[in-house]
């Protein structure tokens, strides 16, 4: 047996979310840096082989997201505290005020405001994606551990995991939100295109639909995006994405590929929808894939209501392996501290290589 070769970073801890506005309402962050800790510890029980990110420069990421957002994330932080908002009025964090919507632009250019206050919400699109000291430094890290596990796939090794926070799949091309800032999975598919593969699957099995890659890929054949994720139409963030008559549009129309899930789905249906987006992934033409690995469709996770378990992790795992395409793991979401480590430890069982039919 083959175990996946885990990717890591200790600068992925480095984003401290602290709190997230919720309804005007400062509630405890959930994207907490334990989780990477615990899913660690937990693959290191596991025995599966660790190795620590290399650096390397922003190519992919400008080719996948708006230069501006990356350089806003970049600086943001500098100017908020330059700009005395730590003191007054006590907020350490970069927060949005106001988002330049489209019903709000009608068609007009949007500006780069000078004062930080407007500019933090020029490239967001939530209250819930706070940014402070550490935030840009890891997903920047998360990045770096996401292509160092896309070239180890590159040299040969079938099954790689990226070890990764803050997570990336609602970041879009131009704004963060969603816990996100930089979408790793779709710098993992853009490097995967750019190695040679003609045709990339993204599978995205977070509990919540991943509108930052879907869209980043919505007008593409060459990156085939496919989600299952609770009913975003019942209440579940992102809310206005991921219904099933999202497809794809122009060129992209027909690769992508949405099943929302009702409240309260247990492993039987969901490992059904992964069976049918395995199928889906089959007929796109895909030669490498990407897993969006959120486990937060579990039971026990406090923002979802999906009814999920290891027993569904590992068989979700299994069902991806079946395809034979050389893997790039991806962390996103889960946010039960005790469980996520086994849970995720429960999916790479599933998609090790042993477990692959021989073709
Ligand atoms: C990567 C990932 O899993 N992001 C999911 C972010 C969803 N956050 C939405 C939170 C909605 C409000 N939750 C507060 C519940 C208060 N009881
Ligand atoms: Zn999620």
């Amino acid at each position: 047996m083959t175990d996946a070769l885990v990717v890591r970073s200790d600068d992925c801890l480095l984003h401290v979310p602290g709190a997230e506005i919720w309804v005007g309402v400062a509630i405890p962050g959930t994207e907490v840096p334990e989780r990477a800790e615990r899913i660690e510890d937990a693959l290191v029980a596991a025995g599966h082989p660790v190795v620590t990110a290399v650096p390397h420069d922003d190519d992919v990421l400008l080719r996948v997201h708006d230069p501006g957002l990356v350089a806003h994330l970049r600086a943001v932080h500098d100017r908020w505290v330059a700009a005395g908002f730590p003191e007054d009025p006590g907020q350490d964090r970069v927060v949005p005020y106001v988002m330049p919507t489209a019903g709000m632009l009608d068609g007009l250019p949007e500006r780069e405001p000078t004062a930080v206050h407007a500019a933090a919400g020029r490239w967001c699109y939530d209250t819930m994606t706070l940014v402070g000291a550490g935030t840009w430094a890891a997903a920047r890290a998360a990045v770096d551990v996401t292509l160092t596990a896309v070239d180890a796939v590159v040299a040969g090794t079938p099954l790689t995991y990226a070890l990764v926070r803050p997570p990336g799949h609602h970041a879009t091309r131009s704004a963060y939100g969603g816990s996100c800032y930089l979408n790793n999975a779709a710098v993992a598919a853009q490097a995967l295109r750019d190695a040679g593969h003609d045709v990339v699957a993204v599978v995205d099995i977070d509990a919540h639909h991943g509108n930052g890659t879907q869209m980043l890929f919505y007008d593409r054949s060459d990156v085939a995006y496919a989600s299952l994720h609770v009913d975003p139409g019942a209440g579940w963030f992102p809310h206005y994405l991921g219904f099933a008559d999202e497809t794809g549009r122009g060129p992209g129309l027909g690769a992508t590929l949405n099943v929302p899930l009702a409240e309260g789905t247990p492993d039987g249906p969901w490992v059904d929808a992964v069976d049918r987006i395995a199928a889906w992934v089959e007929h796109s033409g895909a030669t490498a894939l990407v897993v969006s690995l959120g486990v937060d469709a579990a039971a026990d996770d406090p923002e979802s209501p999906l009814q999920v378990t290891g027993t569904g992790y590992e068989s979700a795992g299994r069902r991806l392996a079946a395809l034979g395409l050389p893997t790039v793991a991806v962390q996103e979401g889960g946010y039960h501290l005790d469980t996520l480590g086994p849970l995720v430890a429960a999916t790479l069982r599933g998609l090790a290589p042993s477990d692959r039919p021989r073709r």
